[in-house]
């Protein structure tokens, strides 16, 4: 499950959710429709499993009724080629609110971002959540032979990984990737199941994080809360309950060449029409932000940077526009429903406070942009604000780069992103919290030299291509070959 980043499921969807016991019916006269997501990480794995023959097991937001599954909930894809299998979970709405919109979202995804004050534990989540991943467990178990790999993505699928090892035979290679943070002991400590989380991932023989803070801070709590375990943090690895886990930091990329060939396509006509659309004025300097409405991503600090920009610097008023597109997220948890409106409002304030009959200093937009739009905004920004307060990776930053094929831009960045690894020696650095040296940053920005710029934009983008989503496969299954005793089939994938 991926859902966050490519296409999480919405609230509307989640209504049709059948219960998923009924089995699907009559597949025969229906028809296949294929919705491709863009970019990220359903695309880099779509030619693996094709090569591979594989399974996919994915819960579906869709209504199993109407679904094109045999009766044991597959399809073969891509469907003129069927290729390799996709298998759906279907969940009930009580499913989904309580392991996605519950235990994954208001605890996993709180805790492992710092934010431990909004950690909300309700009654029931947790169970939920250990009985879905058991049903993702049973399915891997039932599809798994001898030699599979089974790669489980991300925070939702904690307990998966011992589930999964108890049921398949040993030589199963089992790997995860977890796409957010991992929080420092002391945070950990709020965690109501920590051992039993860290039980859970160490059924994995690989687990991956973004960059090795979050690998080494799980090194120390698994020392910390797990004393049975045994860390080597030089070779990064634990033994634990007779498993041996290997803990590696391998960074994300984009595929960066996707994004400059669609920003190299889009032509001046969709800047105009986005223009126009949205009311920038063509002569302004832009700056941009590309978010889903999350109080981890840093919107309210970078608002306010914005609004102390335009206090300090009235020859900018008029000149300079701020396009926030903002996407709307897990918005049955109320601390996403006070952070929508609470930006919103902000917004409002700042926009009436310096905007006037001609220019409005921000412009925000919950609209879904096509691809193209999103590229033509990231090609035409003359600096990317990229501010979260906590940030597994952000690939946002990346794209922005890669699809910036005139090299004219500049990238301000938090230093508190998986990405600032990478990037922060030729970004211009933040701290997301301290306003003023965030506002001056960007005031250094809009006058810094095009030479500079350039420079600096050139080793980026490099950075953003040399370690591309391709590079970052490749990576995931040369580690899973070496944790892997004796195995060759990996080597063509
Ligand atoms: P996210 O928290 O969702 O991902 P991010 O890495 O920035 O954050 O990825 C967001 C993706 O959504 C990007 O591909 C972006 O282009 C797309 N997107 C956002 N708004 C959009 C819009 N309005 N229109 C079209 N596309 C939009 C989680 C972790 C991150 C980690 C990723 C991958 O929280 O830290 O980088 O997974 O591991």
């Amino acid at each position: 499950e991926f859902a966050e980043e490519i296409d999480e499921p919405d609230e509307s969807g989640v209504e049709s959710v059948s219960d998923g016991e009924e089995d699907a019916t009559d597949a025969s006269d229906r028809q296949i429709t294929v919705d491709e997501p863009t970019g990220g990480l359903t695309a880099g794995l779509d030619p693996v499993l094709r090569r591979s023959n594989g399974t996919w097991i994915a819960w579906g937001d869709g209504d199993a009724d109407e679904a094109v599954v045999d009766e044991n909930d597959c399809v073969r894809v891509p469907p003129d080629e069927g290729e390799y299998t996709l298998r759906r979970l279907w969940f009930s709405e009580q499913a989904v609110d309580s392991y996605y919109y519950g235990f994954s979202n208001r605890v996993l995804w709180p805790l492992c971002h710092g934010f431990e004050q909004l950690i909300d534990d309700r009654p029931g989540d947790l169970e939920w959540y250990r009985r879905i991943n058991d049903r993702f467990a049973t399915a891997v178990s039932r599809h798994a032979s001898e030699e599979s790999v089974v790669w489980l993505q991300d925070y939702h699928l904690g307990f998966a990984p011992r589930l999964i090892r108890d049921r398949v035979p040993d030589s199963v290679t089992v790997a995860h990737f977890w796409h957010i943070p991992w929080p420092s002991p002391e945070t950990f400590d709020h965690c109501p199941i920590g051992s039993e989380l860290l039980d859970g991932l160490l059924g994995n023989d690989l687990l991956g994080f973004h960059v090795d803070q979050y690998a080494d801070t799980f090194l120390e709590c698994v020392d910390v809360f797990l004393p049975s375990a045994t860390v080597d943090r030089s070779t990064r690895t634990i033994r634990y309950d007779g498993n041996e886990t290997r803990v590696v930091a391998t960074p994300m990329g984009v595929d960066a060449s996707s994004y400059a060939t669609m920003s190299r396509e889009t032509d001046s006509s969709n800047w105009e029409s986005i223009c126009d659309e949205y009311g920038i004025p063509q002569s302004n300097a832009v700056g941009l932000g590309v978010d889903r409405l999350d109080y981890t991503k840093g919107i309210p600090q970078r608002l306010a940077a914005v609004e102390t920009f335009f206090e300090r610097n009235p020859q900018w008023r008029g000149s300079f526009t701020f396009v926030q597109k903002a996407t709307p997220s897990r918005t049955t948890i109320p601390a996403y429903q006070q952070l929508g409106s609470a930006v919103r409002q902000q917004v409002e304030r700042i926009n009436v406070r310096f905007g006037t009959d001609e220019w409005q200093p921000i412009v925000y937009t919950e609209d879904i942009l096509p691809q193209e739009d999103l590229c033509a905004l990231y090609r035409n920004a003359d600096v990317m604000l990229v501010s979260p307060v906590c940030d597994g990776m952000n690939l946002v930053a990346q794209e922005y780069l890669a699809a910036s094929v005139d090299e004219l831009g500049a990238l301000l960045l938090s230093n508190r992103v998986g990405a600032h690894e990478m990037l922060g020696s030729h970004a211009f650095s933040i701290a997301p919290n301290r306003t003023d040296q965030f506002t001056e940053t960007l005031e250094r920005v809009l006058t810094t030299a095009r030479g500079e710029k350039r420079r600096r934009m050139s080793v980026l983008r490099e950075r953003v291509f040399d370690a591309d989503l391709d590079s970052w496969m490749r990576d995931q299954f040369a580690q899973m070959q070496r944790v892997r005793d004796g195995a060759d089939t990996l080597d063509e994938l």
